[in-house]
């Protein structure tokens, strides 16, 4: 079998894939807030930090993977026949190490949980993640070192990011020198969890590097530029940049004693959970798009050559098969919806239901959702308008947050040259059926439902098989995707009757979003 695990930012999940047809044979998952309760996370992230700031602990991401791995061999699977592990990390989710952890990761025994090994490894205590916009002030001054923006976004393929690990080590250093001086080395979540699994300070992927500011996009090298606007000493921190599907150890013996595993196991390169869900849905053409509905929502495509976005409000990254691939990420995803339903005391076939009770067409209403600060636009302090909407109305309001985040999403992504004809929907939401319809009707494109909600998991499996096959035969990246790419019979079709409609709405929508914006 092929195991594909993604950390992701609320939950760790399992995916195992059948290693000649490559269907899905089990999966799992367990959320951290509640398996890991001590932790006291809230949504993953812990509570109470200051303004704009997200972390999370790094020791609850490894005690996950001690947790994830019993129940699985607990629920009888035969973990022994695992041939490779890949994973998917939250992007841009950076780890801090010190001196010891090289010799802790070597030398993990059975009888402690990771958890507890790995502790005095760590030079800081808690990861900053990707929701984190609390380093306005260090982009600026990376942007000014660097030589400007357009050449931070012309060598890194986005311009300088408030989550992007760049400015996320630059704060590290400058609120925190003495510990910023203990840590050795600097990975990311994903490289984090193949370094648990390997035993072994693991390098970085092009595709999870893509989204540092700190990758050189065309030499698929860590930028001098980039990292010296850090610090003189970054590069000597940073593990080598290596492609997605290398094969980077064996499993560590740790999860052999422990959980039965093969000590031929192979451990492929983790990459970011975006990356991953290309790989998940099988994107290869550009006129097919993608759409994430999860914590974040993110709009992604391939890109046959390297171009970045004018406007500087997306990202080129790094896909699994070497190619390119655009995104854009929207912070106020399943929080927003979440926020809509529970305001009105819904359940979710409930606000399924309000969504189909008004019709698109009869109304003139818009919410600028921003429940939280906002990537795309960027909006640091949140703030939800509602323009010819009423706050009692709860039909509204559930067809108003979802009309919005699907129009900005084809506002935003216009850049990207492409009108999709397929988009296909991966993520929690991807499941609702009334949501999808709306993304169909604004996009005015067939809607697909991959055939699993975490393409991310899935992702990660197909890479794995991808790692561990490509060291012995030619394998084509199609020839696996081909395998469990969405099935056409759940399609949900565009209504054309609505496309006009949604061409005007689109277009007030985003001069109210100009005017919001600029005040
Ligand atoms: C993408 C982004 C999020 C994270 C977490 O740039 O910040 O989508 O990858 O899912």
């Amino acid at each position: 079998m092929y195991l594909g695990l993604d950390a992701s930012s609320q939950s760790l999940s399992a995916c195992l894939l059948d290693p000649d047809s490559y269907r899905i044979v089990h999966e799992c998952s367990l959320r951290y807030d509640e398996a890991l309760p001590h932790y006291g996370t809230r949504n993953g992230v812990c509570p109470d930090l200051a303004d704009q700031e997200a972390m999370a602990p790094p020791l609850m991401w490894v005690e996950a993977l001690d947790l994830l791995f019993a129940e699985m061999k607990q629920s009888g699977i035969a973990l022994e026949n695992i041939r490779a592990i890949a994973g998917s990390g939250q992007q841009h989710g950076s780890v801090y190490f010190n001196a010891n952890m090289s010799s802790i990761l070597n030398s993990l025994t059975p009888n402690q949980s990771l958890a507890e090994q790995l502790q005095p490894g760590l030079s800081r205590p808690l990861s900053p993640v990707w929701m984190d916009s609390s380093t306005s002030a260090q982009c600026e001054t990376l942007t000014e070192a660097a030589g400007g923006w357009k050449q931070v976004l012309d060598i890194t393929g986005s311009k300088a990011f408030e989550r992007f690990t760049a400015a996320q080590i630059l704060k590290f250093m400058q609120t925190d020198p003495e510990a910023y001086s203990h840590t050795t080395s600097i990975g990311l979540v994903s490289s984090f969890h193949a370094s648990v699994l390997a035993g072994n300070i693991a390098p970085i992927d092009w595709g999870d590097g893509s989204g540092m500011n700190l990758l050189d996009m065309r030499a698929c090298a860590w930028s001098d530029t980039m990292c010296r606007a850090v610090s003189p000493d970054l590069t000597s921190k940073l593990p080598p940049c290596v492609p997605p599907w290398k094969v980077i150890s064996t499993v560590s013996p740790y999860f052999v004693s422990k959980y039965g595993l093969d000590p031929g196991c192979h451990i492929a390169a983790w990459s970011g959970d975006n990356p991953n869900s290309v790989a998940g849905l099988g994107l290869s053409s550009e006129t097919t798009a993608a759409v994430s509905l999860g914590t974040s929502d993110t709009y992604f495509g391939m890109m046959s050559a390297y171009t970045t976005d004018p406007t500087a409000g997306g990202h080129v990254f790094y896909a699994p098969n070497g190619d390119y691939m655009s995104l854009i990420c929207f912070k106020n995803g399943s929080l927003a919806r979440e926020a809509v339903r529970k305001q009105y005391n819904l359940t979710w076939d409930q606000f399924s239901s309000c969504l189909e009770q008004l019709e698109p067409g009869a109304h003139e209403f818009i919410m600028l959702p921003y429940f939280t600060s906002e990537i795309v636009p960027k909006v640091l302090k949140p703030g939800v308008v509602r323009h010819h909407l009423s706050e009692d109305d709860p039909a509204a309001n559930c067809r108003a947050v979802i009309e919005a985040q699907m129009m900005s999403m084809k506002n935003h992504s216009s850049w990207m040259n492409v009108s999709p004809e397929l988009i296909y929907a991966t993520g929690g939401a991807s499941r609702n059926n009334a949501i999808l319809q709306v993304l169909a009707d604004v996009f005015q494109a067939r809607v697909c439902p991959g055939e699993t909600g975490n393409a991310a998991a899935l992702g990660a499996a197909l890479r794995a098989a991808h790692a561990h096959l490509s060291q012995s035969e030619q394998l084509t990246w199609e020839d696996l995707s081909k395998a469990t790419a969405p099935s056409a019979s759940t399609m949900i079709k565009p209504r054309q009757q609505y496309a006009e409609f949604y061409k005007q709405l689109a277009h007030i929508y985003q001069q109210a979003e100009e005017i919001y914006i600029n005040g």
